[in-house]
């Protein structure tokens, strides 16, 4: 069925902003540089990627007639922080499994940023020791029990909204917001870049670009940059989800392999710990355009895209869209990173 005729429960102000990022432009000296920005596009609790997601997702808890959202994610999950506040919006209750995915030793990680405003907006939070993992948990499984034992309905979310069956929804809507962009704008993107762990929204931009393309219009590059240091599981995950919401929407083909393309590389060794090239892109961003990234995901995909366009392989001559996906409340929980002023000589 095509995308238009998807429930959605609106959670933003609208199309999310698209604009040049020209100094980094002029430093790169090649490819021409904007970002789509997901981080500044809803006024619930900063919103972020998973806000757009969650308008296929809840519009379905809705319909349930669920009145508990339960997720998961790390202590510093941007993803949990936006289903406390959508619940909080819709009057719901939220009930989160926060597990301690990254193995970085600050003191306030389980206190500041992300999780201090799901706390603030009254989410149950429920701090547990397990690592890093994108698939099914029995702390989850447990949480959704819980709420139906004691009389509510739950409605479950996985990790990043990705692995349910709306997940790639709300990012093939962002391609067609695109599209609609790009005609307003006058300019056309050749390349996307975005960051992938659980997939969703670099599988909703292929499945939604794949369906414009069936209708006449452009190829593109949609290029994942890989942040969770385990690519094969995350190519797998993007292409699963690519192809199910491909054909979920209507798409009347098998996907392509060259439009699947996810990039290890930029990660570092361990989802959550910035390498050097995720602090030099943070910086770089930062000093060149005011533009603030976060040392989880968006450095990541932000070191990605300068050493792509770099090295040449996004030719000079491309017009690239950086997908900012949000995430910058964990830099709280970065401190020690940015002790000093490291002014960079631009
Ligand atoms: C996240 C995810 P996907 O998980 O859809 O691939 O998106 C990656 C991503 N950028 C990129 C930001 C700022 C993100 O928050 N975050 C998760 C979370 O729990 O917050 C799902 C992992």
């Amino acid at each position: 069925m095509p995308l238009t005729d998807f429930p959605r429960h609106p959670l933003t102000f609208g199309p999310s902003p698209v604009h040049p990022l020209d100094r980094l432009t002029a430093h790169l000296g090649g490819a021409s540089i904007w970002a789509k920005r997901e981080d500044v596009s809803s006024g619930l609790a900063y919103g972020g990627n998973k806000t757009r997601k969650l308008e296929y997702l809840v519009a379905d808890a809705i319909a349930q007639g669920a009145d508990t959202l339960v997720s998961i994610g790390g202590y510093q999950s941007n993803h949990t922080r936006q289903v406390a506040a959508v619940a909080a919006h819709l009057g719901m209750k939220a009930v989160l499994v926060q597990e301690n995915w990254v193995d970085w030793h600050d003191s306030a990680a389980d206190r500041v940023g992300n999780i201090l405003l799901s706390r603030v907006m009254g989410a149950e939070v429920r701090i547990d020791p397990a690592g890093f993992g994108i698939g099914f948990k029995d702390s989850w499984r447990q949480a959704i029990e819980d709420v139906t034992a004691r009389g509510g309905t739950p409605y479950a979310i996985p990790a990043g909204g990705s692995d349910h069956r709306l997940g790639g929804l709300g990012f093939a809507r962002w391609a067609q917001e695109v599209e609609k962009q790009e005609r307003e704008l006058g300019v056309f993107f050749d390349t996307v870049v975005v960051c992938a762990v659980t997939g969703s929204t670099q599988a909703g931009m292929i499945a939604g670009f794949a369906a414009l393309e069936e209708a006449g219009g452009p190829r593109r590059r949609v290029i994942g940059i890989d942040a969770s240091a385990k690519i094969d599981e995350t190519r797998d995950q993007v292409a699963r989800i690519a192809r199910a919401t491909a054909e979920l929407i209507g798409v009347g083909r098998d996907l392509r392999d060259d439009e699947i393309v996810v990039l290890e590389g930029w990660a570092g060794e361990k989802y959550g710990i910035p390498a050097q090239s995720t602090l030099d892109a943070i910086r770089l961003t930062g000093q060149l355009e005011g533009v603030i990234l976060d040392p989880v995901y968006e450095g990541k995909s932000m070191a990605g895209l300068v050493d792509l366009v770099t090295d040449g392989e996004i030719p000079r001559d491309s017009t690239v869209l950086y997908a900012h996906l949000g995430g910058q409340q964990a830099l709280n929980a970065y401190s020690a990173l940015f002790t000093h002023t490291a002014a960079l000589d631009l």
